[in-house]
């Protein structure tokens, strides 16, 4: 019997830590027989989508309601009789086990953030054991795939104080040759962006993500702002760095209750699409309305490559119209309207919504469940982007699961604040062991696939 079979989780200990916005997460170590430890820590949105798996707070005047510690003593009491004495290598059944403990469709019982540490624990736990890095654990032996790094250096929405109504403006640089001179590229620019904000008078304040915040008169004039800073860091505008937007619609939009908003339920949306969208002070579109405002600015800006969550969350009908007209040219990323959920997605696939998938473990809440959908999504020819959360903490784990599930993106925030960099000094650290076969993927790995490089093809799925 080999060592990999005797093994058997020994104890899991959970605690309350902070993340970067100083707000209660979880932590979960995982023990195992060896004496091996895996550690993990939960991220939390801000801009949350109402699909998405239930993250428990304690509620009361506690840290303003939002403690961990009902989650804390989830995992120290419940989760860890359950997978004591388990085979951490059993990371399906062991996160199927977790989700029916729970017993809910939503994980309300025991809670998103303390499964989900439990479950990434188990997975780091594994990894150590066998004395592998976690990317080569979740990916085998073809994970060697750089993630293209889409980097927020301009926040507004809710991730800041200021007047901007789009959540993300991102720098993607897809000329690089490599993760880490893409890593230099977006340094470089994020420092210009300082010195073109304020040689016009404006703040170079940060928001959630580490980009500036500061108070613009419009969208278009971030974008104006941003494509100068680009140039003025010596690159080229679309051909080495390009730019994408998550504006997280969701958080502007009110679904009219007069028509039906179809989404999983089924149903049909009349031509006056499904709700409104509120710009500025007051400048409201219809769906349809909306959707001509994006076919615009793409047309605009040309170095536009990427969109996320330009619709909102059930606005499934401005997301088909938007996806038909634009979805050949432009990377369009469902994240409120998907959650991770395999369900939601299979719902995209066959109504020809979006071609691209966000990843955020903590929407779903199991690893299992995670590399589900992104199974599913390959099969589709859709892209996936690992995502961070707005709060985050120091554990770098999306890095490797970048790597590992080989989908050549990550948006992980900007290049400023510890909490974003320690994900991309995980990538540095994670290029470098893999030496020559670590391959950069660059415009290659943004939807709509290029049937001719094949890239869609040697996606690695676990
Ligand atoms: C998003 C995320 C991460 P939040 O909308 O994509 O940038 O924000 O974590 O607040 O949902
Ligand atoms: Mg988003």
């Amino acid at each position: 019997m080999n060592l990999i079979t005797k093994t058997q989780i020994e104890k899991v200990l959970a605690r309350e830590v902070l993340d970067s916005r100083g707000n209660p997460t979880t932590e979960a170590e995982v023990f195992l027989t060896s004496g091996v430890l895996g550690r993990a820590m939960v991220p939390s949105g801000a801009s949350t989508g109402v699909f998405e798996s239930l993250e428990l707070r304690d509620g009361g005047s506690r840290y303003g309601g939002k403690g961990v510690q009902k989650a804390v003593e989830a995992i120290n009491g419940e989760i860890a009789d359950a997978v004591v004495g388990k085979n951490p290598f059993e990371q399906r059944n062991l996160d199927a086990l977790l989700v029916q403990l729970d017993g809910t469709d939503n994980k309300a019982r025991l809670g998103a953030n303390a499964i989900l540490a439990v479950s990434l624990g188990i997975a780091r736990a594994a990894a150590a054991e066998v004395g592998i890095p976690l990317y080569r654990y979740l990916g085998g032996v073809d994970a060697h795939i750089l993630p293209v790094p889409f980097m927020n250096v301009i926040n507004g929405g809710v991730h800041a104080d200021n007047s901007l109504d789009f959540q993300e403006f991102m720098i993607v640089p897809l000329g690089a040759a490599s993760f880490s001179e893409a890593l230099r590229w977006g340094a470089e620019t994020y420092h210009e962006l300082a010195k073109v904000l304020k040689a016009r008078g404006l703040s170079i304040t940060v928001g959630d993500e580490g980009g500036f915040a500061p108070n613009l008169d419009s969208n278009e004039e971030a974008l104006d702002i941003l494509i100068q800073a680009i140039e003025s860091a010596g690159y080229t505008i679309g051909e080495d760095i390009a730019i994408a937007l998550d504006p997280a619609a969701s958080q502007f939009y009110e679904s009219n209750p007069q028509v039906d908003v179809a989404g999983i339920s089924g149903g049909k949306v009349e031509d006056n699409g499904g709700g409104t969208y509120t710009l500025g002070k007051g400048n409201k579109f219809s769906s349809k309305q909306f959707v001509s405002y994006w076919i615009q600015l793409c047309e605009k800006y040309q170095a536009i490559v990427s969109l996320e969550d330009m619709l909102a969350e059930d606005d499934w009908y401005g997301w088909e119209l938007l996806t038909k007209s634009l979805g050949t040219r432009v990377q369009m990323v469902g994240d409120d309207i998907f959650v991770t959920d395999a369900m939601r997605v299979s719902e995209g696939i066959e109504r020809g919504v979006a071609n691209s998938v966000l990843i955020k473990l903590n929407q779903v809440g199991t690893l299992s469940e995670t590399l589900e959908t992104v199974r599913l999504a390959a099969r589709a020819n859709y892209t996936c982007m690992v995502s961070h959360r707005s709060g985050e903490t120091e554990d770098p784990f999306i890095a490797d699961l970048a790597v590992g599930i080989g989908c050549g993106l990550i948006k992980t925030g900007s290049v400023a604040r510890s909490e974003r960099i320690a994900k991309y000094n995980q990538l540095l650290r994670i290029e470098e062991d893999l030496g020559e076969s670590a391959s950069y993927p660059g415009r290659q790995a943004l939807a709509p696939r290029n049937a001719v490089t094949g890239y869609g093809d040697r996606v690695v799925v676990v």
